[in-house]
């Protein structure tokens, strides 16, 4: 049966902070309990080394697919609520937290609004998102940059694991 949601997106679950595992599965939970939000695929969970700011701890990362009724404002704004919810504190880029959730994809849209770029301008350059990605939908497409195996491949598995 298709899914009466009509839009599909790709999320980023990444956290660093007060037990990373159960942060990344509470949140997946979190977001298959909203009423406009179907959870279609899940990644495994992947240990990874920080990228950008490298004196943190290491990461657990994750990425599923959802298809939802929310535009993707309103699916950012869902999103950002429950990285709240989880004791999200800003306080430098790239710094340590308990929960980040990016939407990397939204119905292959291009945008260059600030508060939601699409596709999300790094996350073809980041294997922990490519590998989790290519593990559940190899063909996905980012914008321009060609599919998430191809991306995968080309980044390499330096600094990052499947948690075991
Ligand atoms: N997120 C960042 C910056 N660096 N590194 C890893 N390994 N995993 C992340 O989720 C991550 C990062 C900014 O959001
Ligand atoms: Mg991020
Ligand atoms: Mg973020």
């Amino acid at each position: 049966m298709p899914s009466s949601f009509p839009h599909i997106a790709v999320i980023a679950l990444g956290s660093n902070l007060d037990q990373p595992e159960q942060q990344v599965i509470s949140a997946l939970n979190a977001i298959s309990a909203h009423p406009e939000i179907e959870l279609k695929s899940v990644s495994s969970l992947y240990i990874t080394a920080p990228v950008g700011y490298a004196d943190q701890p290491d990461f657990v990362n994750a990425v599923c697919i959802v298809n939802t009724a929310l535009d993707g404002k309103a699916l950012l704004a869902v999103l950002n609520r429950i990285e709240h919810d989880f004791g999200r504190e800003r306080s430098f880029r790239n710094a340590p937290r308990t929960l980040d959730l990016d939407i990397i994809d939204f119905n292959g849209e291009f945008s260059d609004d600030p508060h939601l770029t699409l596709p999300h301008p790094r996350a073809h350059e980041r294997s922990f998102v490519m590998r989790p990605l290519a593990e559940i939908a190899p063909d996905y497409v980012i914008g321009k940059h060609g599919c998430a195996a191809d991306l995968a491949a080309e980044l390499g598995s330096e600094g990052i694991r499947l948690k075991t």
